[in-house]
């Protein structure tokens, strides 16, 4: 057994309205891949790892062997982390969520908008590279953020939706203007896909 690399579940093009083709292609075809690889390479010979889903291997982080947990964590954090953000995007995609999810961001946040407030400044707000993240936590709704690729499992938070906010994300089309890639990013959030993790979450 060992992780494979999903495919994209639409064109690399079809997140154009935030996000161009080649920088699709560059953050699945190579730096998503290489995550899987090096995951693989980390986990030769352990069999039991191998096999597990990779969201149940960062949820038992503290089962992994201490000489390859940095690895795990670095590796397998960016294969859950990617896997998770191709699906929760998508093109043509609602301006909001509806459902219980709607409900609860309005209950918790105030509002959508004060919601992705929030998201935008936990995203400038981490400095170098990580995720900012839409988590349920003991039931309840929560903004965090994480550095590199550690992955909000790890500390027994599920993540239901996140905004990848490394350089290799936005650079080619944005630059250094990581705010109006987080502005743009909300026109691609598949929120269907949101919310249906957010009803299995809780
Ligand atoms: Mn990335």
């Amino acid at each position: 057994m060992a992780f494979t690399l999903p495919a994209l579940p639409y064109p690399a093009d079809a997140l154009e309205a935030a996000i161009d083709k080649m920088t699709m292609e560059i953050h699945h075809g190579r730096h998503h891949k290489a995550y899987v690889d090096n995951l693989n390479a980390a986990l030769a010979g352990h069999d039991a790892l191998l096999a597990k889903p990779v969201d149940q291997l960062m949820r038992e982080i503290g089962s992994v062997p201490a000489d390859i947990r940095q690895k795990v964590i670095n590796n397998g954090g960016g294969h859950a982390n990617h896997t998770m953000f191709w699906e929760i995007m998508g093109p043509g995609a609602a301006a909001g969520p509806g459902g219980n999810l709607a409900a609860a961001i309005t209950s918790t946040f105030g509002s959508l908008d004060t919601f992705k407030a929030k998201i935008k400044e936990s995203a400038l707000g981490r400095f170098g590279s990580g995720w900012a993240w839409l988590v349920v936590h003991a039931g309840k709704l929560e903004v965090v953020s994480t550095a590199n690729q550690d992955t909000p499992l790890m500390e027994g938070k599920t993540p239901i939706l996140g905004v990848d906010v490394w350089e290799h994300a936005y650079y080619l089309r944005y630059q250094n203007k990581r705010a109006d890639y987080v502005d743009a990013w909300w026109k691609v959030v598949n929120w269907a896909a949101v919310e249906k993790r957010f009803d299995t979450a809780k």
